[in-house]
């Protein structure tokens, strides 16, 4: 039988397991990357692990979500970090060179190899054909100290793309109209990946920007090909040698497929407050907007960027509308310096920011009261942006720069005839803002900077015979990793320091939820569909888990989540008959009986409700690696009995 592109690299990567859709496979993995907010921690961990120097072909640490430096604490983790991947054979990423999944399409991923990111969007490398997905800063940590990653085998989702787009609709919205399609929950346990004769019509900055999105799919990773166009951009970056032709084998089978005709694609929208809830820009109408955002992992290419300041260019920016841009990388934001487009961006009245995430993650640019805002970015959470009730909207590049002149939400189609840009035949090239790591005999001079926002990380314990919890949350379907663990300019740089961050814990659905955990004692968290869907940070469990929380009892999780749960030594369990949601509320007394016994035979976890008098069953969302990390109290814990690579 042939094989789908993921299965081929999944089988050239395969150091454990079966490739039978739901087992659990461990990959070797060449490639790691992580950024600041999550890398912090990340790098606690590899230090905890003790492993000289990182094992992979290459790693690379990125400073792009904390730029804002209002005290001492991020400027302190920049250091921290630009010192341990000096000491550990790790390349580092300056502050001001880009947004890391970016930088890494541009300058280091390959097609064929493996890649894990402490960031949810790391799929990104799909669009050069790498298997690139998003892990915990554990999961990470682990790759680079040599070990294994371990995801349970997706089943493969073809999306065949026919046709061609028309002028001023782009990329953004053939993954809008994939997420109206598939919704947030309809990639979880799947690779997708991209087919057909349309995929030949696409740029590799397109197909990452569509790859990049597949995160908000809930999907493990999507990829596309790679083919003459792939070679074209390596090309153009200097690379060509890491070029390998990939294709799926004509009789590969996939287990579902969709088809997504780009000719009758229209401009899209994904309306407040989710990515999933598209619409046309026509069908939404021309809305007030009060803010537009450019930039993101998700589009901030050359590509985008010229098409921005192509309809910028002459014109001013709307006096109500506030239009912010962020290059995606330095070699973009070089590129448009020299070639006048940034003259043009700047001449429109465009407030240009670092190339970082920047708004993206609420690091400033937070839209007014009740502000309507359209961003070219990937997630529209509610409270995501820094203001509680900012409505975000998702569009396209396109359909952004034109709402930002014409002060409403606008069709790009109106402006006629489209323009033309083409990828160059060579990028401007320049790594001066990657730093190599310290020669292996100078490694152990270089002094490790830790500044004093550097807090220990909660010490896990293994799971005693049986749990007795109190439900101190409840919550309902699609709870986002940003509502457990928000971001923002103000919490962000406390992600080294767990104690100060647990003050913010489920702050947008129940702010009192951190002060009941501390005068409740152990709890266990009720929730619903897609619990946990978003980033890959491992601080929304890391943070419950310092609160006292032992076990969340859900109806499904997102698949980056899960596994953080069970790294951090929470159990991660689902109602075995979703009608037993309603048989708990909040404040009740839960008992796990029998649970250590339980979880060493692979069976049921009993669950009492003493409240009520009731009990029902809740399965473990384990395989039989993670279920061995649970009971020893999570992956460090297991780490350290089983040594690095297992
Ligand atoms: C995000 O987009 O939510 C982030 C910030 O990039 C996260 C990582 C984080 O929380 O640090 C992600 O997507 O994984
Ligand atoms: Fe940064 Fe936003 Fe991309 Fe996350 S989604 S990596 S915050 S640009």
């Amino acid at each position: 039988m042939g094989l789908t592109i993921a299965q081929k690299i999944i089988k050239n990567h395969l150091v454990s397991g079966e490739m039978t859709v739901g087992a659990d496979v461990g990959l070797r993995i060449d490639q790691t990357l992580t950024q600041d907010a999550t890398g912090t921690m990340a790098y606690l961990e590899f230090e905890a692990m003790g492993v000289p120097r990182v094992k992979t072909e290459l790693s690379v640490a990125y400073i792009d979500h904390n730029t804002l430096q209002t005290g001492f604490e991020n400027a302190d983790d920049h250091r921290f970090i630009q010192s341990v991947a000096k000491k550990h054979g790790i390349r580092f990423s300056r502050p001001g060179n880009g947004i890391c999944h970016q930088v890494h399409l541009e300058r280091f991923g390959i097609p064929g190899k493996t890649l894990i990111g402490s960031d949810s969007h790391t799929p990104t490398g799909g669009g050069i054909g790498m298997l690139a997905m998003g892990a915990g800063g554990l999961d990470v940590a682990v790759a680079m100290g040599g070990g294994a990653y371990h995801i349970s085998m997706p089943k493969m989702l073809r999306v065949n793309l026919t046709g061609k787009l028309s002028p001023w609709v782009s990329a953004k919205d053939v993954i809008l109209k994939v997420l109206e399609i598939l919704s947030v929950k309809g990639g979880v346990g799947k690779i997708v990946e991209y087919a057909g004769e349309g995929v030949a019509t696409l740029t590799v900055p397109e197909r990452a920007t569509i790859t990049n999105m597949g995160a908000e799919l809930g999907a493990t990773t999507s990829i596309f090909p790679s083919d003459e166009i792939t070679r074209a951009f390596l090309k153009a970056q200097g690379r060509e040698q890491d070029w390998i032709p990939l294709a799926s084998d004509p009789d590969a089978v996939y287990d579902e497929e969709i088809s997504v005709d780009l000719s009758s694609l229209v401009p899209m929208v994904a309306c407040p407050h989710s990515p999933d809830n598209v619409k046309t820009v026509e069908a939404v109408g021309k809305i007030k907007v009060d803010q537009v955002c450019i930039g993101s992992c998700t589009n901030s290419s050359y590509l985008d960027l010229m098409h921005v300041a192509a309809i910028l260019k002459g014109k001013t920016v709307h006096p109500d509308v506030s239009l912010a841009i962020a290059p995606g990388s330095k070699q973009v934001y070089n590129m448009l310096a020299e070639n006048g487009a940034l003259a043009d961006i700047i001449a429109a009245g465009a407030r240009v920011l670092e190339c970082a995430c920047g708004p993206c993650i609420g690091m400033g640019q937070s839209p007014n009261s009740h502000g309507v805002s359209l961003r070219t970015f990937n997630r529209n959470f509610e409270g995501r942006s820094g203001t509680a009730d900012g409505q975000v909207y998702l569009v396209s590049p396109e359909t952004a720069a034109v709402s930002a002149l014409t002060g409403v939400l606008t069709d790009p189609r109106c402006l006629g005839e489209a323009v033309e840009v083409k990828l160059p035949e060579r990028f401007l090239l320049n790594d001066n803002m990657v730093a190599l790591p310290a020669p292996a005999d100078e490694m152990d001079s270089v002094e490790i900077l830790r500044g004093p926002n550097i807090k220990e990380f909660p010490v896990t314990e293994a799971l005693p015979e049986s749990l007795s919890v109190k439900a101190l949350l409840k919550v309902g379907d699609n709870i986002t990793t940003d509502h457990i663990m928000p971001a923002g300019a103000k919490i962000l740089p406390y992600r080294s320091n767990i104690p100060y961050l647990s003050n913010f814990c489920f702050g947008v659905c129940d702010k009192d939820f951190p002060q009941r955990c501390r005068d409740n004692g152990p709890s266990i968290v009720v929730g619903g569909q897609n619990y946990g869907q978003g980033s890959s940070r491992e601080h929304a469990a890391l943070v419950p888990l310092y609160l006292g929380v032992k076990a969340v009892l859900v109806k499904s999780f997102a698949r980056i989540h899960c596994a953080n749960l069970a790294n951090a030594g929470i159990l991660p369990l689902v109602f075995e008959n979703e009608a037993d949601y309603d048989r708990i509320d909040q404040m009740d007394e839960i008992v796990l009986p029998n649970v250590r016994a339980e979880i060493e035979a692979g069976s049921d976890v009993t669950v009492e409700n003493r409240t009520k008098g009731v009990a029902f069953k809740a399965r473990p969302v384990l395989s039989s690696r993670q279920q061995q990390m649970v009971l020893a109290g999570g992956l460090l814990n297991y780490t350290r009995e089983n040594g690095s690579e297992n």
